[in-house]
């Protein structure tokens, strides 16, 4: 069902207490607010559990910033979709470019990673996006695609419609440049698009597409008020609730 939502994505930030903390004060923050958005905080594993135990379930959904793509056993190191779900998460961001790059994430273990997630209950946030040089050659449409279909486009109907996709063009992360609003736009109505043409027009109209890189307060209320952009996916600006609230507000 496709919803407005912000997530934060605190990457790897954050002590155990420093974390608890931050998810403590933005519970706090949203007690008694109607929002227009749902609100999720992307944790470091270790995190997972205890920030579970202190927000208000009913606004506030926490998720993973990885899982593994092997089911348990000898994986040192590794943290399975089951682990994840058992903590009291309920989502998984997957295929973040960072992991892509410096993890060296490729679509196949991608998709065995959102197949497991999606097997243990857990709603994948699915991450896509274009390098620079190939925004410049005008060949992002074409890779954003690529990663769509490559790691997704396997999945029936019913499992596809339990998607929820990010764009971030990975020139936007962590830069502090941000797509234009008209950028976003164009590239979230081309991936709902390639959805039609895959999966037909009711599971691409309801699939929620999250926009990332670089979004922030000042920009979060104009990139949201696009009819394809459903919200946002906030790095650096979700590691504080003065921060954050107003982006959760920009709704
Ligand atoms: C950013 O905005 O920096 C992100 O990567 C969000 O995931």
């Amino acid at each position: 069902m496709r919803k407005n939502i912000v997530a934060g994505n605190w990457k790897m930030n954050k002590t155990l207490q420093e974390g608890v903390t931050l998810a403590k004060d933005l519970n706090e923050a949203l007690k008694g607010k109607t929002l227009n958005c749902d609100v999720i905080i992307g944790t470091p594993f270790i995190h997972l559990a205890s920030v579970a135990g202190v927000v208000d379930k009913n606004k506030i959904g926490v998720a993973a910033q990885n899982c593994a793509d092997k089911v348990s056993g000898a994986y040192t190191g590794e943290v399975s979709a089951a682990m994840v779900a058992s903590t009291g998460a309920t989502y998984v961001i997957l295929g973040h470019s960072e992991r892509r790059a410096y993890y060296h994430e490729t679509p196949e273990i991608l998709k065995e990673k959102v197949r497991l997630a999606l097997d243990n209950g857990l709603t994948p946030i699915f991450c896509v996006g274009e390098v620079l040089e190939e925004r410049e050659s005008g060949n992002h449409f074409e890779v954003v695609k690529g990663q769509i279909r490559a790691s997704l486009f396997d999945l029936s109907s019913e499992d596809f419609a339990k998607i929820v996709l990010a764009y971030e063009p990975v020139w936007a992360i962590g830069t502090g440049k941000t797509a234009t609003a008209d950028q976003a736009q164009e590239m979230h109505a081309f991936i709902r698009k390639t959805l039609v043409e895959k999966y037909g027009k009711e599971i691409a109209d309801n699939t929620s597409i999250l926009y990332g890189g670089s979004a922030n307060a000042s920009n979060a209320k104009e990139l949201f008020s696009n009819p394809d952009v459903d919200g946002g996916l906030i790095g650096g600006a979700s590691l504080g609730v003065e921060k954050f609230l107003p982006i959760i507000e920009a709704f």
